[in-house]
Formats: structure tokens, sequence, C-alpha cells
């Protein structure tokens, strides 16, 4: 057996029993009280979810196992002394919720690129059936779902396994998944925006560079670059939508492909993951509109406001959790400023920032006004060549892989039960808080 597989073994085994326990021992206890608000505005703040990949404070932003993302910088292994963590360590650091060693990395780096060689040829059919102006995201998930004729764990159920042994099977298809996302994301980039002149994988690469080589980016920055975005945007703990969606059609016992391809149904909605595509169609709609590349601050407060007046959302700011600037942004921000100071869009970026949190303010109504992740991440990948937009999304889909999946192994590790929280009607809200109109 793998020594990895192995050690989640060591690991999950006695946290799957404390699970069990708890629940005998402290089921009925009361742990939180919910407001009909929580309910009626997205479940906010309410505890409903066992996830351990990662925590979101509202203040600081992510953490990773305990890690903040400057810790990752220092702590995870790298290739390069003054370089980006590699995407392989905190998979590892989320799956075992240990610091990976080099050689730790180095063994996924070397499976990831064995097992990314095994895609059927009917998923490429698959891609090859859509129009090539569908969406981006509609033909990576078609490709997930296609891959679904490979899961080992629908092979392994129906063999009758024993329960507590499906992590493993989903293991192995998680392993397989996530190995297979770069090729398929760069074949759907190279089909649509590079006149279907595909590039094989190198198996000598790491995970994050083989994206970046497939799409037929060889620089050194823009390998960096990939290594940096992959690890940021992999897993924002276990409410999110893309996260909730993969646990949610996971808890059924849907096998990785099934649950993961919910979680990018998730992912491709203008409110999540789509606003880093829809940022960059926002700020070239607003260059256009005003007719300069380089628009001033009132300018952009005009923009910005009128925006809000047609009742539209200004993507990439705010969020359902954060209440201060994303360190997800902060950190591509002084990549941005390192490696590319001179780009007009990060320029852009810094110009909108000190504009449209004061106007987000002035609402009175959003929560938080300040930029998320998506803020300046379309901007960064365009600054060093990567400017077809429509693909942004699936790449945070790659990324996301890395955190929703662990969370998933450790659903079956933990043997949580079908999710089915209760509904009720609207006279049911009305009677319980005895509503007067
Ligand atoms: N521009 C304009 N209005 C905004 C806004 C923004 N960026 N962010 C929030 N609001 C509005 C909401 O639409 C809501 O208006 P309503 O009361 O008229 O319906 C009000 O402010 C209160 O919303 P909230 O409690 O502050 O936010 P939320 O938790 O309901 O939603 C989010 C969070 C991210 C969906 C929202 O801030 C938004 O739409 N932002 C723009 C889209 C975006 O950048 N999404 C990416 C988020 C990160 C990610 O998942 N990748």
């Amino acid at each position: 057996m793998d020594y990895i597989k192995q050690r989640i073994i060591e690991i999950g085994g006695p946290k799957a029993e404390m699970v069990k326990d708890l629940i005998k021992k402290h089921g009925d206890d009361v742990i939180q009280d919910v407001t009909l608000g929580q309910v009626l505005t997205g479940m906010k703040g309410m505890v409903s979810l066992l996830t351990c990949t990662s925590k979101l404070d509202p203040e600081e932003g992510i953490r990773f196992r305990g890690y903040s993302i400057p810790q990752l910088q220092e702590l995870l292994p790298k290739l390069h002394q003054d370089g980006e963590p590699l995407p392989e360590g905190l998979f590892y650091l989320m799956l075992t919720g240990e610091l990976p060693t080099k050689e730790d990395v180095n063994h996924i780096s070397e499976q990831w690129a064995l097992r990314a060689q095994g895609i059927p040829s009917h998923v490429f059919d698959v891609i090859n059936a859509l129009p090539k102006d569908a969406h981006p995201m509609i033909q990576f998930n078609s490709a997930i779902l296609a891959m679904s004729t490979e899961s080992q764990f629908r092979k392994a159920y129906l063999t009758g396994m024993d329960k507590k042994d499906y992590w493993a099977p989903t293991y192995e298809g998680v392993m397989d998944l996530i190995s297979r996302l770069p090729v398929i994301a760069a074949y759907i980039y190279r089909r649509v925006f590079h006149n279907e002149q595909y590039i094989d994988i190198d198996p000598s690469l790491d995970w994050a560079a083989n994206l970046s080589h497939m799409m037929g980016y060889d620089s050194i920055e823009v390998q960096r670059l990939m290594r940096l975005y992959m690890v940021i945007h992999a897993d924002h703990e276990g409410g999110n939508v893309s996260a909730h969606a993969t646990h949610l059609v996971g808890s059924a016992l849907s096998n990785p492909y099934y649950s993961f391809s919910a979680g990018m149904n998730g992912l491709a909605g203008p409110l999540h993951g789509m606003a880093n595509q829809n940022v960059m169609h926002w700020i070239n709609k607003m260059l256009r509109e005003i007719g300069t590349d380089s628009p001033s601050t009132s300018q952009i407060k005009d923009y910005a406001e009128m925006t809000l007046r047609n009742g539209q959302v200004i993507p990439g700011y705010g969020h359902a959790v954060l209440r201060k600037t994303d360190p997800r942004f902060t950190v591509q921000l002084e990549f941005a400023k390192k490696y590319a100071p001179d780009a007009p869009l990060i320029q852009l970026v810094d110009k909108i920032y000190q504009v449209v949190p004061d106007i987000l303010e002035k609402t009175g109504k959003v929560k938080n006004p300040w930029p998320n992740v998506d803020a300046i991440s379309g901007s960064l990948l365009s600054s060093f060549g990567i400017t077809e937009y429509p693909i942004y999304t699936v790449l945070f889909g790659v990324s996301r892989a890395l955190g929703v999946l662990t969370q998933l192994i450790w659903d079956r590790l933990y043997g949580l039960p079908i999710e089915r929280p209760k509904s009720q009607n609207l006279q049911w809200f009305a009677e319980k808080v005895n509503y007067q109109p």
C-alpha cells in the first residue's frame, strides 16, 4: 500500500472513532442558537458542517490546517528557495494535517504525472462534441462527468465492501481526478484559444508547472504564478458553494467525479468563481465606455456608482464571511508588484482598490466592502500573457479540487451520513416569530 494511504489510516482511524464517540456521548447537546435571519440569508455563520482542511477567519482570512498563506510560503516545500510553495505540499498538508517533506511532495508530483496519462479517449470526444464557443466551464464539467466512467469508488461499492473502507477507493478517484484536471483544462484552453495546437504533458514537471506548460507557457514567471494561483484558490473552509455542493452530493455516496462536478457547477456562478472572469468583463466595459486605458479615480468612481445604480454588483468586491481585504488579494498584489510592477492592469486594479471600498461602504448594506481573491487574479494572469479570460474560472476549478476533494476523503473517513436538513414553508417561519405585517 502507498505510504500516504497508510498514514491516512493512522491519522484518520482515531479521528473517525472520535466523531462516533462525540455523537454517542453529546449528540443531544445544544451547540448554537439559530436565528430566522440566518436561515433566510444563506445560513451565514450557522455551524452546520465538519471541515478540517481549512478555517476562515472574517478578519484574518484563510488558514490551511492552521497555517496562514505567509506561513505556507515559508514552510511548504518549494522548487526555488525564493519561490512559491508547490500545491502538492498543500494537498499533503490538507490531507494529513502534517507539513510534508520534499520527498512527500516529489512522491505526489510523480503520482499525479503518472495518473494524468490515463484519461480515456472518450473524454476528449465529449469535449470535442461541444461547440468551441461553449463556455470553458461547460466543457470542463462535461469532461469531469465523462471521466466518471473510471470511478474506482463505484466499482468497489458494487463489490460490497465494508463502508468503513469507502475512503480508500475515494482516495484513488481523487488522486486520478486531480492529476487529470490540468490536462483537461489545458486541452480546453488550446482547443478554444490556440487553434487545437495541443501540447503533451511533461512528466518531469510538477503539477502546476505542467498546467502552465500544457497551456503553452514555459517561462519561470508563469510557472511561479501558476503555483501561487493553485495554492491560494485551493480551499476556503467547507461552507463556500463549491465545497458545500461537493460535500452535499458526496453525502449520497456519489463518486468523486459526480461530487466534484456539482461543486464546479456552483463555481460557475457569477457570485462565486465566475467572478474572476466578470471582473475582467467589468474592467474592459469600463475602459470601453470611458474611452481610455487609463481612467482617473474620479472616472472609476462614477462608473462604479453607475454599476450600483443599475442594480448590479461590483465583481471582485465583498464576501460572505471575510470582513477585511482578502489575503489572497494581497499576496497576488505583492507578486504583481515584484514581477510585473509596470503592468497597466495591475496599476488599474490598485486604483480601483482606492475607490470602490468607500463607495460600497456608503451603500450602508454591503457587509464587506473590501476586495476578494477575484479582484486581481484575472488582471494578474492577463499581465503574464494569459489574456483569454473565459478560462479563468476553469483554472480556479483546477485549484479548488485540492481542497474540496480532500474534504470528500475526510467525509468518507469520518463516515458522515447523507445530508438532509429540514425545510419549512413561509407560514411556519411567520408563526414561529409571531409575525405581524
Ligand atoms: N457590489 C454591489 N453590491 C454588493 C456587493 C458588491 N460587490 N457585495 C454585496 N453587495 C450587496 C448584496 O447584493 C446585498 O444586496 P441586497 O440586500 O440588495 O440583496 C447586500 O450588499 C448585502 O450583501 P452581503 O451580506 O454584504 O453579501 P452576501 O454575503 O450576500 O454576498 C457576495 C457575498 C460575495 C456574493 C457579494 O459580496 C457579491 O455579490 N460580490 C460580488 C461578486 C463576487 O466578487 N463574488 C466572488 C466572491 C468570492 C468567491 O467566491 N470567489
